[in-house]
């Protein structure tokens, strides 16, 4: 296997589904992923999909356990002030709604349908994007994959962006992180909660009706040490304070993380024979749950420029995606500038935030802008 039209570094869901849609358009393609199916497979990531990402799964047969064991979302809850605002999605959008469907589900599903090649434990270690050409270590041995196309969907570390011989950056780092954990505990909740508190925000997602998922806002340089379950808990109940007999339920804790917030875009996507999709060009932070949606939008969007096989839709991928990322990074950063407390900041953009947050839950037009945003918009 030293030739292929279709080189594909990284098999995330980026990877994984370009791999898929190709496949079944009949395009020979090789995925090439670093590390193994088990690390890939059950790496907490994403929970929830837009009905874009649902949409695209579904027509290229990949859908079928999301729609019997995903939970359809027809909501959110914005949670301040000690009180609820519910944000209806369909009444708000025309009737569309997202899934709750972990990315490690996603993941699963798209490793089983893979038809053509795709290596674990490969590690490209140089693209080039004129001669298309993936240069790779696998069981040892170096090897070289001679390619028409070379998409990098090898997520923000990997060697995709770093072959692009001129790139140009975009980068926001927040003065905050998310510390993330998954409990076997029922949710407290139908629907998402998103809580603004001015110790900081928290957000109360889950995975299943019996596993829930739920984050905090902690400083970029805290460590999981710092935070025994118990003061994750009592942390939560603070941020969900709500009037009324709401209870966060609690229970063992089995995955905890925390992970840096970023903004970030690498323009363009393409140069050459080799083009980005996904994290490997650009980073949101998730408050607004878009950055596993992006990355499908991506790839839907590259893979219906090849099996076109028009040069024209080739040539406009960069910019066509560009559009759809940063309405995303728009949405994401304002989300995450409503809700985070930045203890840093100075009073009167605190005060702005509640105005911001008090608008939003009064304003049919702002809550519909909202909930356009987060379902996802239409594809162009
Ligand atoms: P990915 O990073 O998922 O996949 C890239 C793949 O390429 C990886 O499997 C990697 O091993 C492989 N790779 C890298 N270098 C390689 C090389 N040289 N050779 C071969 N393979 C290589 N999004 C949300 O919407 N909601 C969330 O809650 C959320 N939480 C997140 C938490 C964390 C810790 C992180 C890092 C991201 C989170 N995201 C979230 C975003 C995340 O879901 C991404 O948007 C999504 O994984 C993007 O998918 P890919 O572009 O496929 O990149
Ligand atoms: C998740 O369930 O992991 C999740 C949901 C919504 C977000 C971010 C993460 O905005």
């Amino acid at each position: 296997m030293n030739r292929t039209r279709v080189g594909i570094i990284g098999g995330g869901p980026a990877g994984l589904l370009l791999g898929h849609l190709l496949d079944r358009a009949g395009i020979a393609n090789v995925v090439l992923e670093s590390r193994t199916r088990a690390y890939v497979e059950h790496r907490q990531r994403a929970g929830i999909l837009e009905q874009n990402t649902v949409d695209v799964l579904r027509e290229c047969g990949a859908g079928a356990r999301m729609d019997r064991e995903g939970l359809v979302h027809e909501g959110i809850e914005l949670r301040f002030d000690r009180r609820s605002h519910r944000v209806d999605f369909p009444g708000l959008t025309g009737g569309r709604t997202v899934m709750v469907y972990a990315q490690t589900e996603v993941v699963k599903d798209l490793v089983a349908l893979r038809a053509g090649p795709l290596l674990f434990e490969a590690e490209a270690l140089a693209a080039d994007p004129d001669a298309g050409v993936i240069r790779y270590r696998h069981r040892g041995a170096e090897h070289e994959l001679a390619c028409e196309l070379i998409v990098a969907c090898d997520g923000f570390h990997g060697i995709g962006r770093a072959s692009m011989p001129s790139v140009t950056t975009y980068q926001r780092d927040y003065p905050f992180a998310w510390l993330g954990i998954l409990a076997s505990v029922p949710p407290s909740c139908e629907e998402l909660i998103y809580a603004h508190h001015e110790h900081g925000f928290a957000l109360h997602s889950m995975r299943s009706p019996s596993v829930s998922r739920l984050y905090l806002q902690v400083d970029p340089d805290d460590h999981l040490g710092n935070w025994p379950d118990e003061r994750i808990w009592d942390e939560l109940d603070t941020r969900f304070a709500v009037d009324g007999d709401w209870r966060l339920e609690r229970g063992p804790i089995t995955d905890r993380s925390i992970t840096p917030m970023r903004s970030f875009v690498a323009e363009p996507m393409r140069s050459g024979r080799l083009f980005l999709a996904g994290d490997a060009a650009h980073i949101v932070p998730p408050t607004g749950a878009k950055g596993l949606n992006l990355a499908v939008a991506d790839v839907t969007l590259l893979a219906r420029a090849i099996i076109s096989g028009d040069e024209r839709l080739l040539a406009g991928y960069s910019e066509a995606a560009l559009r759809r990322v940063w309405r995303a990074e728009h949405f994401s950063a304002w989300m995450t500038a409503m809700f985070h407390r930045d203890h840093g900041q100075d009073p009167f953009e605190h005060r702005l935030q509640l105005a911001q947050l008090r608008y939003t839950a009064a304003s049919d037009a702002a809550m519909t802008s909202l909930a356009e945003n987060y379902v996802g918009l239409p594809f162009q």
